[in-house]
C-alpha cells in the first residue's frame, strides 16, 4: 500500500509552501503525510518516531480510533450551530470536563491563545467586580521566558524579542518577574496592590522545558491567596497527562483558581481549548461579553470527551510518568556523559536535552537533521535545546529503540 496521497514530491511541496505561504515558520525539511500512534510517515513512505507530538497536542497518539470516530460521527450528524442556539453535545461535555478536573464551570474556546485571552479577560473583570479595583488598573503578573500564544495582548508580555519585536503598541497591565523566583513574586505582589492574577506555566515549554524547583507553584499559590489574587495555570502544554500527572500542578498539590487547557484536549484532531474556574470567578462574564463562533461546537464537545476518556482509560498519566523515568534513565546512561550533552531534564514525557554549545550555534538543528535521517523527529528550541515529547502511548520497547537512535545520532555527529 502506498503511503502517499499526493503526486507532488517532497521538494515540490516544500517549494510550494515557500512560494505561496507566509514565511512565519522554519520547519525541518520533512514532509509528512500519515500518522498512527507514535509514528508518522513522510511522502516517500519513510517512517519516523514523532518526538514532538505537535507540541504535545497528540498525547493520545496519532489517529486514535476512538477520537477519530467521535470526530467522524459528529461531523456527519451536526458540526456547528454557533452559540446562538443550544446543541445536544455542549452541556454533556461541560458536565464531563468540569467533573473530570473538579471545577464549577468551563468556558470553551478553540486555540490555546484564545484560552489565555479568555483567562485574562476573566481575571480582570473579577478584579473590578469582586475586588473593586479602579477601572483600567487591574494588573497581572507573568514570568520571564513565558510562552502563552501569539495574539497582540499575549505577545505584549513576552520576553522573547522574536515573538514580541515589531508588533507594538503593546497592551499594558502586565508585570514580568523572573521564573522560579518566589521572592520576586512576593515583591511584585507587595508593590502593586491592583494585582488580580499570576499567570504561569507549571513547566515552561518554549523556554526549553524549564522545570522549576519543587514547591514553587505551591508557594506561589499561597502568596496569591494571601494577596487575594488568582493563580492562573497555563497547562495547555503541560496538562492532560503529559508530565506524568493529569495536571503538572498536581506535583505541588495545587488546584489553580483558573485552569487553561488546549492542545491534547482534542488529541490533535481539532483545535479545542478551555478555561475552567469556579462560579465566583466564572460568573462575572455575562451574555454578550465573551465568546467565539466555534467555541463549544458539537464536534469539539464530542471530540474532547473522547480524548479525555482515552487519557483515563489508557492511564496515560501513569504511563507518561513511567516511560519518562525510563527515557531519562536510559538516555542518561547511554549519553549523559557525552561532551555534547550538557543536561537531560524533564518530567514525564516532556523532556529536553541541552546541547553543550552556544544558543546561536547550529549544533542542535544539525543533530535534529541527523535524528530525522535515522527515523526520529524532534525540534530544537532556543537554539541549543532539543525537546523530546513523544505521544504518551509509547511502549517500553519503543522508548529503548528511540534512546538508541538518539545516542547513535549524538555519537555520529560528534564523529
Ligand atoms: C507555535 C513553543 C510549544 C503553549 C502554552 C499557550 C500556547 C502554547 C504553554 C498557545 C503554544 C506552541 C505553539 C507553537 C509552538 C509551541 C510551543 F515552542 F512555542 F513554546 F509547544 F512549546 N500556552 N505552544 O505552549 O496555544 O494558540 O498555539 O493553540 O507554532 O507557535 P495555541
Amino acid at each position: 500500500m502506498s503511503h502517499t496521497i499526493t503526486s507532488y514530491s517532497a521538494k515540490e511541496l516544500m517549494a510550494m509552501e515557500d512560494r505561496y505561504g507566509a514565511h512565519n515558520y522554519h520547519p525541518l525539511p520533512v514532509v509528512l503525510s500519515k500518522g498512527k500512534g507514535v509514528y508518522v510517515w513522510d511522502v516517500n513512505g519513510k517512517k519516523y518516531y514523532d518526538f514532538l507530538s505537535a507540541y504535545s497536542a497528540v498525547n493520545q497518539g496519532h489517529g486514535h480510533p476512538e477520537i477519530v470516530k467521535a470526530l467522524q460521527d459528529q461531523a456527519e450528524r451536526l458540526a456547528l450551530t454557533s452559540r446562538a442556539f443550544f446543541n445536544d453535545r455542549l452541556g454533556v461535555y461541560e458536565k464531563y470536563i468540569t467533573e473530570y478536573f473538579g471545577y464549577d464551570k468551563v468556558l470553551p474556546m478553540n486555540t490555546g491563545a484564545e484560552g489565555v485571552e479568555t483567562a485574562i479577560k476573566l481575571v480582570r473583570k473579577w478584579g473590578y467586580e469582586k475586588r473593586g479595583i479602579k477601572p483600567y488598573h487591574a494588573n497581572i503578573i507573568v514570568a520571564e521566558g513565558n510562552f502563552h500564544g501569539r495574539t497582540t495582548t499575549i505577545i505584549s508580555f513576552s520576553t522573547d524579542p522574536e515573538a514580541k519585536g515589531g508588533f507594538g503598541p503593546y497592551t499594558p497591565g502586565f508585570t514580568v518577574i523572573p521564573y522560579n523566583n518566589i521572592e520576586a513574586l512576593e515583591k511584585a505582589l507587595n508593590e502593586n496592590p491592583d494585582t488580580v492574577a499570576f499567570l504561569v506555566e507549571p513547566i515552561q515549554g518554549e523556554a526549553g522545558v524549564n522545570v522549576p524547583d519543587d514547591g514553587y507553584l505551591k508557594k506561589a499559590k499561597a502568596l496569591c491567596e494571601k494577596h487575594n489574587c488568582l493563580l492562573i495555570a497555563d497547562e495547555i502544554q503541560t496538562g492532560i497527562a503529559r508530565t506524568g500527572k493529569l495536571l503538572a500542578s498536581y506535583y505541588d498539590d495545587v488546584r489553580p483558581d483558573v485552569l487553561i487547557l488546549g492542545k491534547a484536549l482534542s488529541g490533535g484532531v481539532y483545535p479545542i481549548s478551555a478555561v475552567l474556574a469556579d462560579d465566583d470567578i466564572m460568573l462575572v462574564i455575562k451574555p454578550g461579553q465573551h465568546g467565539s463562533t466555534f467555541g463549544g461546537n458539537p464536534i469539539a464537545a464530542s471530540v474532547a470527551i473522547a480524548a479525555l476518556e482515552v487519557v483515563r482509560k489508557e492511564k496515560l498519566a501513569d504511563r507518561a510518568f513511567e516511560m519518562g523515568q525510563l527515557f531519562r534513565k536510559e538516555l542518561q546512561q547511554s549519553i549523559g556523559n557525552h561532551p555534547l550533552v550538557k543536561q537531560i531534564r524533564g518530567k514525564g514525557l516532556l523532556n529536553a536535552m541541552v546541547i553543550n554549545d552556544g544558543p546561536e550555534s547550529e549544533t542542535a538543528w544539525n543533530i535534529c537533521l541527523k535524528l530525522a535521517d535515522k527515523g526520529l523527529l524532534a525540534k530544537p528550541t532556543h537554539g541549543n535545546i532539543i525537546r523530546f515529547a513523544p505521544p504518551l502511548v509509547i511502549t517500553e520497547e519503543q522508548i529503548k529503540d528511540s534512546v538508541s537512535i538518539i545516542s547513535e545520532a549524538i555519537k555520529e555527529y560528534a564523529g
